[in-house]
């Protein structure tokens, strides 16, 4: 394409900018460019809530392979500020906003896309930004080549992914999609496994600890199978923005599926006690999150947290109810379903797992929630899980290694006596919380999540450090 005269170029920009008010996207002409064609095209869609929003950006290379981007842009309003980026190192200076490529999505072939995102704040309005730029190229939605290309173009490779094939071998890669077989959890090849992970602390509290470097760390260095992320559905949690905790668990299970971890998504209801009262929100958030991720298979529901005060024939009439919403999506996805008295199942309202075997839910491929805090819940827990474990598929979607309000000291032995128990039964685990909240379940030392180094031993607490190496011995992940 020939550069336009320059009073068209104006022209232009100025419709690319009205297009981005309207839109959410945009596209603006480029300025003179080097000897390679150079093209680009963004669109820029928020999600915003009182005073923050979420962002996700789309960036397309519309001219030849780049190996190593940036993309630059710049707030309208002055009150805009980035707080926490992901699948890019995010900066900003004064108004101007900068991503830089993350090493597995540098590579952009001639029409491939990358969708990065960031969570913002902001004071006034929250205006999209008017023009964006691909190394130094303005993103018009087209191609600038400066030398005509050559008679025998030849066609136009396929762009190489935008997401990393698996490194080695990630947990994703070796498993594919899972199958409750009998009481286990079974790989794509049939054969029992157990996944161990890390849960999230609260996303409306700590999502600041959820970003590259973070997870980065928690799948090479932790070696983590599993990342849960515990949306909690009150407490300044779902009930008050919906869309925007919609798509910030959508992020996040973005950022595991890249990484090759399983992505447990949890809908953390726990005060109140009875799940019917979040029925409807959990029909509507899991239709939303079940269709966005149908067509992978790394994602597990987990319906309910800590049911508890109500009867197992209700959480069982919740189950029965939500289950369908998600199957109607994703037929295949295990889901996990919370049990009776915090997922005590039953034992600390005085009930046992046998109410759950009279009784189970309408539904194949179904596990049933486990929950305990080594230093409070010890030896007639642990009967108890072993007696349940030979007749229920079981998975601990949450535990600590400290007492059931999350902090005090670390029980070792307790917590050790658990994890064998866990890893003899092939029960797979979520370690409550991949944070650095000043309590003792956290395993990162308070203000770790300020910083951009999560990886050793450096910052973590006496819980990290236990859970690390738990976590990072070999799995057995049988392939035939
Ligand atoms: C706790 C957090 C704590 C937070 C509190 C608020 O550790 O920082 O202030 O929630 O609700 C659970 C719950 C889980 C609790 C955890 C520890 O699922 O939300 O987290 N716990 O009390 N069940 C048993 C213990």
């Amino acid at each position: 394409m020939k550069q336009p005269p320059r009073r068209l170029r104006r022209l232009l920009i100025a419709s690319g900018a009205v297009g981005a008010l309207t839109l959410g996207a945009l596209t603006v002409l480029p300025t003179a460019n080097a000897m390679a064609a150079t093209g680009c095209s963004v669109t820029y869609t928020t999600n915003s809530w009182s005073g923050g929003f979420t962002a996700s950006v789309t960036v397309t290379n519309l001219g030849d392979p780049v190996n190593g981007w940036t993309l630059g842009f710049s707030f309208p309003d002055s009150g805009q500020r980035l707080t926490q980026g992901w699948s890019a190192t995010w900066s900003q200076s004064g108004s101007s906003v900068t991503a830089q490529s993350a090493s597995w999505n540098g590579s952009l072939g001639t029409g491939a896309s990358t969708n990065i995102g960031f969570n913002g704040s902001f004071t006034g309005a929250n205006p999209a930004p008017s023009a964006f730029t691909l190394n130094g190229t303005v993103c018009t939605g087209s191609t600038t080549p400066t030398t005509p290309p050559p008679p025998t173009t030849p066609p136009p490779t396929t762009p190489p992914p935008t997401t990393p094939p698996p490194v080695g071998q990630t947990p994703v890669a070796i498993n594919g999609q899972l199958r409750v077989c009998g009481v286990n959890l079974c790989n794509q090849y049939g054969r029992p496994i157990q996944l161990r992970g890390m849960s999230s602390h609260g996303i409306q509290w700590f999502g600041n600890c959820y970003n590259n470097a973070s997870l980065d760390a928690l799948a090479t260095d932790w070696r983590a199978d599993l990342f849960r992320i515990a949306m909690y559905v009150q407490e300044q949690g779902y009930e008050t923005d919906p869309a925007g905790f919609t798509n910030r668990v959508n992020n996040l299970v973005e950022e595991a599926t890249r990484r090759g971890m399983y992505a447990m998504i949890d809908f953390h209801l726990l005060t109140p006690g009875d799940p019917m009262f979040n029925l409807e929100r959990a029909k509507s958030f899991f239709a939303a999150v079940s269709a966005r991720h149908a067509a992978k298979n790394n994602v597990i529901y987990e319906i309910a947290n800590e049911p508890n005060g109500v009867s197992w024939s209700t959480i069982k009439n919740y189950a029965d109810q939500v289950i369908p919403v998600i199957r109607a999506n994703d037929p295949d996805a295990v889901v996990i379903v919370g049990t009776r008295a915090w997922s005590s199942l039953g034992v600390s309202e005085g009930a046992s797992h046998t109410e759950i075997v009279n009784n189970p839910v309408n539904a194949s491929n179904v596990m049933y929630a486990f929950h305990f805090y080594a230093a409070s819940h010890k030896d007639n827990y642990r009967a108890e899980v072993e007696r349940a474990a030979a007749r229920l598929p079981l998975f601990v979607t949450e535990f600590g290694t400290v007492d059931y309000t999350g902090d005090g000291g670390v029980d070792l032995t307790s917590s050790t006596q658990w994890l064998d128990l866990l890893d003899r039964l092939k029960i797979g685990y979520a370690n409550w919380t991949f944070s650095d909240k000043a309590e003792g379940s956290a395993a990162l030392r308070p203000g770790t999540c300020n910083g951009s180094s999560y990886t050793g031993t450096s910052m973590l607490t006496t819980s990290g450090a236990f859970m690390r190496e738990r976590i990072r011995t070999p799995d057995n992940f049988p392939t035939s």
